[in-house]
C-alpha cells in the first residue's frame, strides 16, 4: 500500500496550492528592474509598477543580493532629496503604485556583488491583504543602467 502514497500526496499538495491561488487577492507587477551599480557600491534600488486587485499592503521585500532589503521613499524636503525607510507601501485596489527612481523603491543595502546590467535579480515581495493574510510574490527584475538624473540624489547609506 506504499505506492499510491506519492500520487495522493502530490494531488493533495496541488489541490492546496491551487485553492490558495484561487482565493488569494493578486497583484500585477509591471516592468520590474533594478539599477546596475558600480563596483563597490553599497546599495541599489529596484523599481516596478504594482496593481492590486483588492486593497493590499506591501510589507517587505526579500532578496539574496544584499544583506538587507528595505522599502524606501524619497522626497524633496526643504530643497533636499531625503530617502528613508517606510514600514509598508499601501496598494489601493485597482490603482497602479509606481516604484520609481526619485520615489518609492525597494532598496538593497549591503550588496554582496555589483549588480550588472543585463543580469537579473530575484525579489520576493511580501504582501498582506485586508484580513492580514500574507502572501509571497516572486519577482524577477532585470538589471539596467540609468543615466544620472539632473540632481543626483544621495542614494547611499
Ligand atoms: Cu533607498
Amino acid at each position: 500500500m506504499q505506492r499510491p502514497a506519492f500520487p495522493l500526496l502530490t494531488a493533495a499538495l496541488l489541490a492546496a496550492s491551487f485553492s490558495l491561488t484561487a482565493l488569494a487577492d493578486t497583484v500585477k507587477i509591471s516592468d520590474p528592474w533594478a539599477r546596475a551599480t558600480a563596483p563597490g557600491a553599497p546599495a541599489a534600488g529596484a523599481f516596478m509598477g504594482l496593481t492590486a486587485d483588492a486593497d493590499m499592503t506591501l510589507v517587505a521585500a526579500e532578496s539574496n543580493v544584499s544583506k538587507v532589503v528595505e522599502l524606501h521613499t524619497m522626497k524633496m524636503e526643504n530643497g533636499v532629496m531625503v530617502m528613508r525607510a517606510v514600514p509598508k507601501i499601501d496598494l489601493p485596489k485597482g490603482q497602479t503604485v509606481n516604484l520609481k527612481p526619485g520615489g518609492l523603491h525597494v532598496m538593497f543595502i549591503g550588496l554582496h556583488a555589483p549588480l550588472k546590467a543585463g543580469e537579473k535579480v530575484d525579489i520576493t515581495l511580501r504582501l498582506k491583504d485586508s484580513q492580514g493574510k500574507e502572501q509571497r510574490v516572486p519577482v524577477t527584475a532585470e538589471i539596467r543602467t540609468m543615466k544620472p538624473m539632473h540632481t543626483p540624489p544621495a542614494h547611499s547609506h
